[in-house]
Parts: structure tokens; C-alpha cells; sequence
């Protein structure tokens, strides 16, 4: 065999195996309180409690209920292959949509109660809106068109994990179709999206009213990342000079539910992180 082609299949076994060290590390087997839902999380990000939406998402929601929770930041991956997931007693729960139906039912949380069904149908809408649109642009900007890629990088990701990232990121986003389309394009779907969120949500305190419910989670979780967490970008931009309810929306849910939001965060100290 040809012994580039050897060098090339050595290379690639080794930064495998660094994928694998940095995303499995082993689960702790300590024994978890009791009664208590235990959030499987990655790290910290610099300017949010997590990079990943969907933690953001669970996390608010747990603390929006008063649920006794832990965090454990062990960067292990659900049986699904992604991130988050929970633990609760002898239950195994992964999907952020599916932890909160559980939780809903574990807890008889009420939260949605009072909403009618067009408000649980446009909560439902504007979830999938984020979720299944809204996302795969932020991936996008993070792993492919952000040159600087200034989120990985302050989280302490190398050149050689960067890269590996962005084939992924590239292979997803193409396979789920977003990914076809130029940078130019990309930034146009993701100010689309944010203008719809901006004039739907307008002087509204919560998503769909004076109260908050379980969308007001998921968009959070959406939102908070580009309000905070996507540094130098013109969506950045476009959020402070158009969409300024957005940043609004989010400091009044950070202030009622994240009171400790600036002591998890690593500001991209990876010292400190979790
Ligand atoms: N439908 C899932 C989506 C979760 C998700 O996409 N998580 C991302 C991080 S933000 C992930 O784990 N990606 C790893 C991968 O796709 O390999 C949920 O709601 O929990």
C-alpha cells in the first residue's frame, strides 16, 4: 500500500479517536440524587450557559417549573447521538422535545393549560420555524461561513477539530438541504427568520402573551444565541440596529429564569468552564 495513503488512514484514526475523547467521556456512574432530573450536557459556551439551543431550551424549561435538577457537564451523547438528554430515577430520556412531554407528565406541569388551541398551534409552528430552519443557519454561520469560527474557538477547539467540524457541519447541512445554499443566501434565511420572530413577538412580554409557557423555552433557546453568541456576525448586527425587541425578549426571561447566567458563562476563559 502506498505510504501516503497509510499516513492519511493513521491521520484520520487519530483525530477520530480525539473526537471521541472530547465528545465520550465516560459517564460518571455516581450514584445521583434521588427525585432529581439530571441534565446531560457539553461545556459552557463564552456568552451563553451552553452553545447547543437545545440544552438552553430544557434548562430554561426546568427552571421555569421549579424542577429539581443537576447539571452534568460530561459531553456524553443520548442514544440518539445528541445532545441533551436526561436522567430521572431509572428513566433515560434524550430529545429536548421529548424530555419536556416527559417532564410535562412526570411533573403535571400546567404550564400550557390556559393557551387555546391556536396558541398551541402558532407555539408549535414558531418551534418548528427554530428549530428545523432557524438552527441550521446558526450551525451553518458557526462551522462553515464564520472564517474566524470565534465561537469554536473560544471554547478551545484546535485547527484540526475545527475542521473536522466543518466536513460534518457541511455533510449535515447539505444532506438536510439548507447547506445547498450560498453564504449570501444563508444570512438572508436567518434575518427572514429573525424579522418574523421580532414583528410576531412586537411588545408582547412573553411569546404568546403576559405569560410565559413552553415555546417561550424553545425560542429562547434559539434566540439567546444570536442575541449573545454569535460575535462580529451581521445577524448580530441586524439584531441591534432592527430587531431590538429580540434583545429585550431576552434579557426579560434571563433576568426572571438565569439569575446566575454570568457565573456560567466562560466569557472564553476555558479555565473556568464547566
Ligand atoms: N431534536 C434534537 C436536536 C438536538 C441537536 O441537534 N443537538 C445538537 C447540538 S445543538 C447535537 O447534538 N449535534 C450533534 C450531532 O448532530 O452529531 C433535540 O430537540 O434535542
Amino acid at each position: 500500500m502506498d505510504s501516503c495513503l497509510l499516513l492519511g488512514i493513521g491521520a484520520l484514526a487519530v483525530v477520530g479517536f480525539l473526537i471521541k475523547k472530547y465528545l465520550n467521556k465516560s459517564v460518571n456512574k455516581a450514584d445521583y440524587p434521588k427525585d432529581t432530573v439530571i441534565l446531560h450536557q457539553l461545556g459552557s459556551g463564552p456568552y451563553c450557559p451552553s452553545l447547543s439551543p437545545f440544552v438552553i431550551k430544557v434548562e430554561t424549561y426546568l427552571r421555569m417549573n421549579k424542577i429539581p435538577y443537576k447539571n452534568e457537564y460530561d459531553r456524553v451523547m443520548s442514544s440518539k447521538g445528541k445532545t441533551p438528554w436526561i436522567q430521572y430515577n431509572d428513566d433515560v430520556m434524550p430529545d429536548s422535545h421529548f424530555i419536556i412531554q416527559y417532564l410535562k407528565n412526570k411533573f403535571n406541569i400546567k404550564i400550557n393549560d390556559k393557551l387555546t388551541p391556536e396558541q398551541k398551534a402558532t407555539g408549535a409552528s414558531f418551534t418548528h420555524l427554530v428549530e428545523d430552519h432557524l438552527y441550521w443557519g446558526l450551525l451553518l454561520w458557526r462551522s462553515v461561513y464564520d472564517k474566524n469560527k470565534t465561537i469554536f474557538r473560544m471554547i478551545g477547539l484546535n485547527s484540526i477539530i475545527l475542521w473536522i467540524f466543518e466536513r460534518k457541519a457541511r455533510s449535515v447541512c447539505h444532506a438536510q438541504g439548507q447547506g445547498r445554499h450560498t453564504r449570501t443566501e444563508t444570512i438572508q434565511l436567518i434575518e427572514d427568520d429573525l424579522r418574523f420572530i421580532s414583528n410576531f413577538i412586537g411588545n408582547k412580554k412573553y411569546f404568546l402573551g403576559d405569560n410565559p409557557t413552553e415555546t417561550d423555552c424553545a425560542i429562547f433557546g434559539q434566540l439567546c444565541q444570536f442575541v449573545w453568541q454569535t460575535p462580529d456576525s451581521p445577524m448580530e448586527t441586524s439584531i441591534r440596529e432592527k430587531y431590538t425587541n429580540l434583545i429585550d425578549y431576552c434579557e426579560r426571561i434571563k433576568s426572571r429564569y438565569w439569575p446566575d447566567w454570568d457565573e456560567l458563562i466562560t466569557r472564553g476563559n476555558n479555565n473556568n468552564k464547566k
